[in-house]
């Protein structure tokens, strides 16, 4: 590795709430900084298991509970090698939605728990800093309808909210709350701060494991 790496940094939050606006502002803001940034995304839809998971997503497709959790976490664990390759170069990498939403959507579903969701995700690359984007359900719908992808409904986005809101409980994770329902520049403005901060204390620090 060489000494000075990239930072890991995850943004989450409840639909609407503007996790991939934020993501490509926060880019180009450390690109202009001169920091080397790049965006990822969770799910990648296209590899072929983000394509399997697309067509769930998009009712094309039934999976069986259990199996698509393990897919969305295989689809993390594909691009590791490459995040890891990126991470070691120096390049920040700026995600929209991680493992937490892997746990936060399938923990909602009857008869899971938080813990075995968490199993197949332990180890990943361990973000730097996870900042949660929370905006209220109302101002949410004033963004624009759910679509037609499987999830997009209030009562299950109520129940994501508050697994979301246990594993922000843990304490060994760099989580950041942000106030989302702000407009775009200010909610930027913040982000940028952390993020900032964050990425010049990760330069020296080895990548963690996430969940260990
Ligand atoms: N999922 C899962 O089950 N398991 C997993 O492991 C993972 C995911 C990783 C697809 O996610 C689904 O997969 C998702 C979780 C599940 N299901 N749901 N629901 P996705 O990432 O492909 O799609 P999405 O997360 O649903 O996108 P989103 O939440 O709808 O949008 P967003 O990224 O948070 O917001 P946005 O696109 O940046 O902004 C939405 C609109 O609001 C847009 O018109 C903006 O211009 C506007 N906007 C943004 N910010 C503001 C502010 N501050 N004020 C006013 N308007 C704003």
């Amino acid at each position: 590795m060489t000494s000075r790496r990239g930072a890991l940094i995850v943004l989450e939050g409840v639909d609407k709430a503007g996790k991939t606006t934020q993501c490509k502002k926060l880019v180009q803001t450390l690109l202009e900084s001169g920091r080397p940034a790049e965006m990822m995304r969770f799910p990648e839809r296209s590899t072929k298991i983000g394509q399997l998971i697309s067509s769930y997503l998009e009712n094309k497709s039934n999976l069986e509970d259990h199996t698509v959790h393990l897919l969305f976490s295989a689809n993390r664990w594909e691009l590791v090698p490459l995040m890891k390759e990126k991470l070691e170069q120096g390049i920040t990498l700026v995600v929209d939605r991680y493992a937490f939403s892997g746990v936060a959507f399938t923990s909602a579903k009857p008869g899971f728990t938080l813990d075995w969701c968490m199993k197949p995700d332990v180890g990943l690359p361990k973000p730097d800093l996870v900042m949660f984007l929370k905006v209220n359900p109302a101002e949410a719908a004033r963004r624009g309808h759910f679509g037609t992808e499987r999830y997009e409904n209030c009562a299950f986005q109520n129940i994501v909210l508050q697994r979301f809101e246990e594993l922000m409980m843990d304490s060994a994770v760099n989580w950041q709350v942000i106030d989302a329902s702000r407009n775009i520049e200010d909610v930027h403005e913040e982000i940028k701060n952390y993020s900032q901060k964050v990425a010049s204390k990760a330069v020296t620090e080895p990548i963690g494991h996430l969940w260990t």
